[in-house]
């Protein structure tokens, strides 16, 4: 089949040649779905896969704001509405030195698919600047989340598009975002979820893409007559994702036993010492240097003394959870894992596995939990934060909990009958991919052009 071939000629016509990333994305999206379009040429005929790979609007702004020596600071921010065939527009935003155009449609393009297995009505979306968080005052990244509101509010609502949290987005920029959009626009919409609790936010939201990852992970290994119980996990990252999927390992009876960030990796044998991860990473926002000061038996190894990625994946395990960033878990990286026997690999991150890597997992049958299925719980509970607001109700942490543990099965199910359906085994990826791509296809195709 040509088709990818066009596509992928038409992407890369249509943006900047060093958009790697989306190109990376659209590509891997594209190949795992040729079995479903053999049997469908609907979609050709409806020319979907060009439409598909066609952002529906892309938003750059410029965001000044003052920093606390009163000087001018200048960044660029951006918002990707993708598509929203079956819903308003939904994603979150990311605040990293890191972000580009390029990493927003990656993320914006898999977040379709990702929204679209949760079976909620709900268009895929992401947004961010290209600010660092890191070493600024409360005061600063108040300001600054103002600046971003101002320069932006105008593309959103609550019907249009809303948005989350993701990297350096939490609770804390989500209540400054909001804040500056009641002051901008005098009223309480539920424009951003992940809201602290105070400002209408769903308890779980928080916990949930860490808990919803253990929990599509422990419903997989079910279905094949395993458990977490009493296994070594390794978790990359350490920040919201990484630290409530461990907190999620330890209630399974699991033994997590990594966690990284951007300057280091511990290797903690014993099991990761979660209140102290969390004053660490959550209380004083320091990196994880100061864990192997508290800990004796921990092992810390600085990101510059580890060239080839990250350490993390040198540690033998029975399930590893790439948690941090996309592509860290490198071809290289993911041989490692097979080599020390891993039994599972599942994405809490977007994207973190790299094209070779996921090969390899796939040749050596080692199960695969795709991020777009495995991380969906995040997004899933934002939307369960819309309905409260939008129906001024409420609902319990329990209720929540329940609620997700649902959804991620639900998810599981849905996928393990598609790749049924088109004979995949128990390719993950491809199963999800196709999932997806179905329901927003056929939503594009019965809204007309
Ligand atoms: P956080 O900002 O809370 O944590 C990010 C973690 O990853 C930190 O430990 C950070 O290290 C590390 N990290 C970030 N970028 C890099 C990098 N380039 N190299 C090495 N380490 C890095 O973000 P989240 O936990 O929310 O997000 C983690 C991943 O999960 C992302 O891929 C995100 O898109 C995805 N995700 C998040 C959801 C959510 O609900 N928050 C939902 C679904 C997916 P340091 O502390 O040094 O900065
Ligand atoms: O990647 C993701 O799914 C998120 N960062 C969560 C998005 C959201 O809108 O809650």
């Amino acid at each position: 089949m040509k088709y990818i071939e066009n596509a992928m000629k038409l992407a890369r016509q249509s943006n900047c040649q060093s958009d790697t990333t989306f190109f990376q994305a659209i590509e891997e999206v594209l190949t795992s779905i040729k079995p479903f379009l053999k049997k469908n040429p609907q979609y050709f005929e409806h020319n979907i896969i060009d439409r598909i790979i066609y952002p529906n609007r892309e938003i750059r702004f410029k965001i000044e704001w003052l920093d606390d020596n009163n000087h001018i600071q200048v960044n660029n921010g951006y918002r990707v509405q993708f598509n929203n065939a079956l819903g308003p527009y939904k994603g979150g935003v990311r605040f990293h030195p890191s972000v580009t155009p390029d990493i927003l449609k990656f993320l914006a393009f898999e977040q379709i698919f990702k929204n679209a297995i949760t079976g909620l009505h709900i268009g895929g979306a992401k947004g961010g600047a290209d600010f660092d968080p890191k070493g600024k005052s409360d005061q600063e990244i108040m300001k600054f989340c103002q600046a971003f509101m101002t320069a932006f509010y105008n593309s959103i609502g609550e019907d249009i598009d809303i948005l989350g949290g993701d990297i350096g987005v939490g609770e804390r920029e989500v209540g400054y975002l909001f804040g500056q959009y009641k002051t901008l626009t005098n009223s309480y919409d539920s424009i951003i979820t992940s809201k602290p609790i105070s400002l209408g936010g769903s308890k779980g939201r928080s916990s949930a893409t860490g808990y919803g990852l253990i929990y599509f992970t422990e419903t997989l290994l079910e279905d094949m007559g395993e458990t977490l119980k009493g296994k070594i996990c390794t978790i990359s990252g350490s920040g919201n994702v990484a630290i409530h999927a461990i907190e999620k390992l330890y209630d399974v009876g699991a033994i997590p036993v990594t966690c990284s960030d951007s300057k280091g990796t511990i290797h903690d044998p014993n099991g990761i010492d979660l209140a102290l991860l969390k004053e660490i990473k959550l209380k004083k926002r320091s990196s994880l240097e100061a864990y192997a000061e508290e800990r004796k038996a921990a092992t810390y190894v600085k990101r510059e003394d580890y060239q080839s990625g990250s350490y993390v994946w040198e540690v033998p395990c029975f399930a590893a959870f790439p948690c941090a960033t996309q592509n860290e878990l490198s071809g290289e990286s993911a041989q490692k894992l097979i080599d020390n026997d891993v039994k599972i690999v599942a994405e809490g991150a977007n994207m973190p596995t790299t094209p070779d890597g996921i090969d390899l997992f796939m040749k050596h049958k080692i199960l695969f939990a795709p991020a777009k299925a495995a991380n969906a719980g995040g997004v899933a509970v934002s939307v369960l934060e819309m309905s409260q607001n939008n129906s001024l109700s409420y609902m319990s942490a329990e209720e929540i909990d329940e609620k997700l543990r649902g959804i991620m099965s639900k998810i599981f199910k849905d996928i393990k009958k598609t790749c049924d359906d088109y004979c995949l085994d128990m390719d993950l990826a491809s199963g999800a991919n196709i999932l997806g791509f179905k329901r927003v296809a056929n939503a594009m195709i019965a809204q007309g052009v």
